[in-house]
């Protein structure tokens, strides 16, 4: 059945963006990740603490002043080994990544997957253009040689530059969503209304001096954006051409969020050497896949076969553009 109100839809198609507050079953759902995610924080604590990176593994710590403490002490961001995507480059036969039940049931849950159907129909497609991020606080966090914090704002872009252009036509959704409320203090994302109804701007790696890709904010109206804060279960839908950043965390906490990624069937990922699946077929549910042990497997598969030959390259913006200068 399809989850969004003709309101919701209509503002969606509107202004490329809408705030749904119940696509998530906070403890059905969401709380298993969180579980699942505190084993993989320990395995990453017994790791460094065996390489003598860290003092103590600080399991007596709750997972967010954990894992900020690590990163802290270890003076490194440790994001890949919680994301259920791969890097777009330097694959190791050991790179890690996590896909582990709790996170597939997320991906699969049958209110994301709902909401999904609405934008783009009856057959669902997972992108495989997916992140969990953990934010550590700005004051506290890593930082790079130019003191740039290290995994801080995402700098303004389309979901479409990041992708490669054979998905240029593809119908694909943004559903970000936190693992804890999020708001302008812990860096909750902003969006730019109405942004979907123009091109794809110039994206520029760098631009500034600043880490990322990002679109240069002469090419948009910067001042029409707005933060949209999202409680736990909630979910922000957009599209792959709304302009979107997210803010620092200037909060004392961590910022946890998951972006994932629904299309049709049939239509070209932006990243094709990535696995995405079928997670709705409203045709033939056989083809449907329901195994989380299998989703694992081919990410598993992905990073070997990447670890073994050619990576191929994944940004389609060299910074030469005019409006990069
Ligand atoms: O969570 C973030 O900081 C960025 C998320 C984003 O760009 C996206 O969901 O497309
Ligand atoms: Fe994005």
């Amino acid at each position: 059945m399809p989850a969004l109100t003709v309101e919701q839809k209509e503002h969606f198609e509107e202004y490329g963006f809408v705030h749904v507050p119940d696509v998530f079953d906070p403890e059905g759902t969401i709380d298993p990740v969180i579980d699942e995610y505190a084993g993989v924080l320990d395995s990453l604590a017994d790791k460094l603490y065996s390489e003598g990176v860290i003092s103590s593994t600080h399991s007596d710590l709750e997972f967010g002043e954990r894992v900020t403490k690590i990163y802290g002490e270890s003076g490194e961001i440790h994001n890949q080994f919680f994301d259920f995507s791969l890097p777009l480059n330097g694959v190791l036969p050991d790179t890690p990544f996590w896909a582990g039940p709790a996170v597939f049931n997320a991906l699969t849950a049958p209110g994301v997957l709902d909401v999904a159907e609405s934008v783009v129909g009856g057959e669902v497609y997972s992108n495989p253009v997916q992140h969990v991020r953990i934010k550590v606080p700005e004051a506290i966090s890593p930082r790079d040689d130019d003191g740039n914090v290290i995994g801080g704002v995402t700098p303004w872009h389309q979901d479409a530059g990041v992708v490669n252009s054979d998905a240029d036509e593809t119908h694909m959704l943004t559903v970000w969503f936190p693992l804890m409320d999020t708001d302008v203090q812990n860096g909750c994302l902003t969006v730019v209304p109405g942004s979907h109804r123009g091109e794809l701007l110039t994206h520029c790696p760098g631009y500034k001096e600043r880490p990322g890709l990002q679109i240069p904010e002469h090419l948009f109206n910067v001042g029409d954006s707005m933060p949209i804060p999202v409680k736990k279960g909630g979910a922000l839908l957009f599209t792959k051409k709304t302009v979107h950043a997210s803010l620092p965390n200037v909060s004392d906490r961590i910022r946890w969020s998951f972006d994932l990624r629904y299309q049709p069937t049939g239509e070209a990922t932006g990243r094709s050497v990535f696995p995405g699946f079928i997670a709705r077929s409203a045709s033939n549910p056989d083809v449907e896949l329901h195994d989380p042990a299998t989703w694992y497997e081919m990410w598993r598969d992905t990073r070997d076969s990447l670890a073994r030959g050619e990576q191929p390259t994944f940004t389609r913006w060299d910074g030469s553009d005019p409006p990069c200068a």
